[in-house]
């Protein structure tokens, strides 16, 4: 079998998801740290974003195809649900993950923080400002989502698991996102009991640098 290579700094959440997909299945895989925009990215990705991986001829951009793939490709515990109506509702949340909260908490607030904009890199206030009332509605929509079980979908951990976590792991540690959370114990609980799985601890981040 050719090497799987997962391409992208370890910072992105993106990147991060990939790497549970692999840890989770029991794929090896190697972390290519390389960022958006450069060469082996521009070569796989047609608008040069992180994630993007490698496996012999095989060559894929974004999260959850390259999640696919893995789950498809190779042997180990499934990451999508048998059941269609569970199938179906971790596709959902991925969705809803993808197209709703990750523009919001992670494109537009911590971004603000983390690569702002601003003549003097200083966080982008407005920006920030700018993004908290939706972010406090999406919080409680998602405290309300894991509230009966402790997962997104039915009562284990699925990949639409995989793809929140990351992004509530750096809402914890800002703060205005951080003060949303600590006032949902269920959802911070929730953060904490997943961040402990051994496919998340193993792939942790380093610490990001705030400006
Ligand atoms: N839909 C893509 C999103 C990828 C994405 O937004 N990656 C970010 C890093 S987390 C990136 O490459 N940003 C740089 C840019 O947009 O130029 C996926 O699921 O892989």
């Amino acid at each position: 079998m050719p090497e799987l290579e997962i391409m992208g700094n370890p910072h992105s959440n993106y990147v991060w998801v990939c790497r549970i997909a692999c840890t989770e299945k029991g794929v090896p895989y190697t972390l290519v740290p390389v960022l958006p925009n450069s060469p082996e990215i521009a070569a796989i990705h047609p608008f040069r974003k992180i994630p993007a991986m490698r496996h012999g001829a095989v060559t894929l951009c974004e999260s959850r195809a390259i999640c696919a793939y893995i789950d498809r490709a190779f042997p180990g515990p499934a990451l999508m649900p048998e059941d269609p109506v569970a199938h179906a509702r971790v596709e959902q949340w991925i969705s809803l993950v993808n197209t709703s909260i990750d523009p919001v908490c992670m494109r537009q607030y911590l971004v603000s923080y983390v690569f702002p904009r601003t003549p003097d890199r200083s966080p982008d206030r407005a920006a920030i400002e700018a993004a908290l009332p939706g972010m406090e509605r999406q919080i409680a929509v998602l405290a309300a989502a894991v509230a009966p079980t402790g997962h997104l979908v039915g009562a284990a951990f699925t990949l639409a698991d995989a793809f929140l976590v990351p992004i509530l792991h750096y809402l914890a540690q800002m703060p205005e996102s951080g003060a949303m959370l600590a006032k949902a114990p269920g959802l911070l609980a929730y953060l904490e009991r997943h961040r402990a799985r051994p496919s998340l601890a193993e792939t942790l981040p380093p610490p990001m640098r705030r400006r």
